[in-house]
């Protein structure tokens, strides 16, 4: 019998290292010869990435907050049923490059749309499954904003106000605090290096148990 695969997010406020620490993981897992696939939110499918350009692109009117959060949640439909859920079934690991927390620290915080919608929108696309595994890169919003403005033009949603990305950040430090099990809290302002060696540690003490019983 196949056992099902492992489903690790990464998480954190703009410009926090997630794709530079994304490889870090991937490294991880080839060490251990874990079969995995890499993928992204919103994203990751054909259509969910032309959901994802309708989210984060500019418009000529402003998207409403209810439009962006239904958009979000269209998207991991689409996402989990055609890419996720098949993977993890034929017992491939899932290393996905944010997932629902985003939704809660970006639209239920950010946008300030709270928790009750999108739990229950939580709910119904998703079911029962969770992550197995959250790595939540945590930065201050000035820095990571800066990080992220040095690489190229802002899209839509990092061109929010300052305000927006510290209601992200105090949601992904609550949620952390409030799923100890399920979340590792990284400190991202440290430099490259010594993040990368928080977050082997971290999958060291964290995954062993899962690549032990395979
Ligand atoms: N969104 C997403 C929602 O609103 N709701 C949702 O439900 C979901 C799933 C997605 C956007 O969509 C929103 C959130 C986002 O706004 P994205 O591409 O996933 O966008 O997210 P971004 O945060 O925009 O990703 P970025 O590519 O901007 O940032 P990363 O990946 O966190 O950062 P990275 O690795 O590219 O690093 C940025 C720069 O910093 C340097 C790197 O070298 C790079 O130049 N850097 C460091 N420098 C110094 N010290 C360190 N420790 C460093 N780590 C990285």
């Amino acid at each position: 019998m196949i056992r099902p695969g492992k489903f690790i997010t990464l998480e954190g406020g703009e410009g926090v290292g997630k794709s530079t620490n994304l490889a870090v993981i991937e490294s991880y897992l080839a060490e251990n010869d874990v079969e995995y696939i890499v993928t992204r939110e919103p994203g990751g499918t054909h259509l969910a990435e032309k959901i994802r350009d309708l989210i984060l692109d500019n418009h000529d009117e402003p998207m409403d907050a209810a439009t962006e959060l239904l958009l979000v949640f269209a998207a991991r439909a689409q996402h989990l049923n055609t890419k996720i859920r098949p993977a993890i079934a034929k017992g491939k690991w899932v290393l996905c490059d944010r997932f629902t927390d985003a939704t809660y620290a970006y639209q239920g915080a950010g946008r300030e749309l709270g928790e009750r919608f999108i739990s229950a929108l939580e709910d119904l696309v998703q079911g029962e499954l969770r992550p197995d595994l959250t790595v939540i890169l945590d930065l201050e919003p000035a820095t990571g904003l800066n990080r992220a403005s040095q690489r190229g033009a802002l899209d839509r949603i990092e061109q929010e106000q300052i305000d927006f990305f510290h209601r992200v950040r105090s949601c992904y430090l609550e949620i952390a605090a409030a799923n100890p099990q399920r979340c590792a809290l990284i400190d991202a302002s440290k430099p490259l290096l010594a993040v990368r060696d928080q977050l082997l540690e971290t999958l060291e003490q964290r995954l062993r148990i899962f690549l032990d019983e395979r």
